[in-house]
């Protein structure tokens, strides 16, 4: 890894995801997590700070540039690199001058409340422009490069030991390969974007599950530079029943050796974020081969004294099994793997070949039925409020299944049909996203076709 200031390896925090950005206090508490656990950059583009994106020519009110001051004096004072980064893209005219200076007016007044690093994002945009601009500058790619390069250089000017980061539009592997932002886009900002602009990359997917040392290398050899990893492993702004909570995983040590920086843009719940900064710090300071399970054991276990109720203290093992719910986008932990097994395997079977191992199963489900109902009983509210709606879901179904497998042993129902009470149509699994996912299902191999909802019509939400 490098180590001049300029070229310093940016190991950090994206606060750039959609839904409500964090609050002054999440803030303060993400820094402090960062100082103890070595992480120096905090990246600032959260999509739904209306002046980010919508209003990017807008300068902010002095209100809220208070804030955004606040925050860039906390990592100072904390030693942590803050990046501002704008997101211009929806609709910046390269050509206006007056657009430029939109850009210079915002920068200054952020520079004014001392930022030093910068940073401009095309990524979820159009992959257009208008046609006065085709003429004028060829590609989109060209037009992103001199737009930025004039930025940078307008900048370096004022303080030459900026960093300045560039998100291009497409901005991972299937992006790429869908030609998204047009032939050849990645090559052109190879070779006209400035040498001393850094290029973000997400992998070969927007949410890559794996970013092999050979998928890096190409793309370093299209860019002409190392890129800095936008990592999107642990986002959750895609899906709002989600958390992850599983280890930062997936990448060998090799990488960091490979990339010019490595920022997690985590779950957009920051109490929820504990464990996607702790295992980002442990892998990008670990000094030999990286174990991601053990690396997710060890944080889970700083951890635990948050999980603190108001009752009994919880137990390692139970947040290892709740956790293991909520792991990654692509994986399940080895303990909810487990028990999805156990339960599949129960209930393919018929309930007149249950032994033992049914009571068994019942047990583990009603222990981590028991584990969601618990989070109730957090003494860290904010915790608490972050996971509610989500443990909300696993603890219904659990519930369900305790009862299913109840009704299920006892001899005298065989031939008789389930039904709970405390499950009934349109108020359990209801609304109508439920039911349009029904209408259009998708098979594992990502295949998607009209289900069997479809053929009759989805049936009315109201008789
Ligand atoms: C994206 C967005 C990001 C969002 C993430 C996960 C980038 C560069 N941009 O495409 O803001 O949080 O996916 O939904 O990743």
């Amino acid at each position: 890894m490098d180590d001049v200031t300029t070229d310093e390896f940016l190991a950090g925090v994206i606060e750039g995801f959609y839904g409500p950005p964090w609050s002054e206090s999440e803030r303060h508490e993400v820094l402090d997590w960062m100082r103890q656990w070595g992480l120096n950059t905090y990246f600032y583009g959260p999509k739904d700070d209306l002046h980010h994106r919508i209003f990017w020519r807008t300068p902010y009110s002095d209100a809220d540039a208070a804030v955004i001051g606040g925050l860039i004096h906390e990592c100072q004072q904390q030693g942590v690199r803050f990046v501002y980064a704008l997101g211009p893209g929806l609709d910046v005219r390269y050509n206006d001058a007056a657009d430029r200076e939109a850009l210079r007016l915002r920068f200054t007044q952020l520079r004014e409340l001392g930022c030093q690093d910068f940073c401009l994002l095309f990524d979820d945009i159009p992959d257009r422009m208008h046609p006065g601009e085709i003429e004028r500058w060829g590609s989109l790619a060209s037009a992103q490069c001199a737009l930025t390069n004039e930025m940078s250089a307008w900048l370096r000017a004022r303080q030459p030991r900026s960093r300045f980061l560039f998100c291009p539009t497409p901005y991972c592997g299937r992006m790429e390969a869908a030609g998204l932002g047009g032939e050849g886009y990645l090559e052109t900002v190879g070779r006209e974007l400035s040498q001393d602009v850094d290029v973000f990359w997400t992998g070969p997917e927007i949410i890559s599950s794996e970013i092999t040392v050979g998928h890096i290398d190409g793309l370093a050899a299209k860019l002409r530079r190392k890129p800095v990893i936008w990592d999107n492993l642990h986002a959750n702004d895609y899906d709002g029943r989600r958390f992850y909570c599983g280890p930062y995983s997936g990448r060998s040590a090799e990488l960091k050796g490979r990339v010019k920086g490595i920022l997690t843009n985590p779950n957009t719940e920051m109490p929820l974020d504990f464990m996607a900064l702790r295992t980002l710090a442990a892998f990008v300071h670990a000094p030999g081969p990286w174990d991601a399970r053990a690396a997710y054991l060890a944080a889970l276990k700083e951890w635990l004294p948050e999980f603190e109720t108001v009752h009994r203290p919880m137990v390692f093992a139970d947040l290892v099994l709740l956790a293991d719910c909520y792991y990654l986008p692509h994986e399940e932990g080895p303990e909810a793997r487990q028990l999805f097994h156990d339960i599949a395997e129960l209930l393919a079977r018929d309930p007149a070949d249950w032994g033992a191992e049914a009571a068994l199963v019942r047990a583990q489900v009603v222990r981590l039925r028991e584990i969601c109902a618990r989070m109730a009983e957090l003494k860290c509210r904010p915790l608490f409020h972050a996971l509610s709606r989500r443990v909300w879901d696993l603890r219904e179904e659990m519930d369900l299944l305790d009862r299913y497998i109840g009704f299920a042993l006892d001899s005298e129902n065989r031939g008789r049909t389930f039904h709970s009470d405390f499950h009934l149509t349109q108020t359990y699994r209801g609304g109508l996203v439920r039911r349009l996912q029904d209408l259009l299902v998708q098979a594992t191999d990502g295949s998607i076709r009209p289900g069997p909802s479809a053929a009759n019509r989805g049936g009315p939400a109201r008789a």
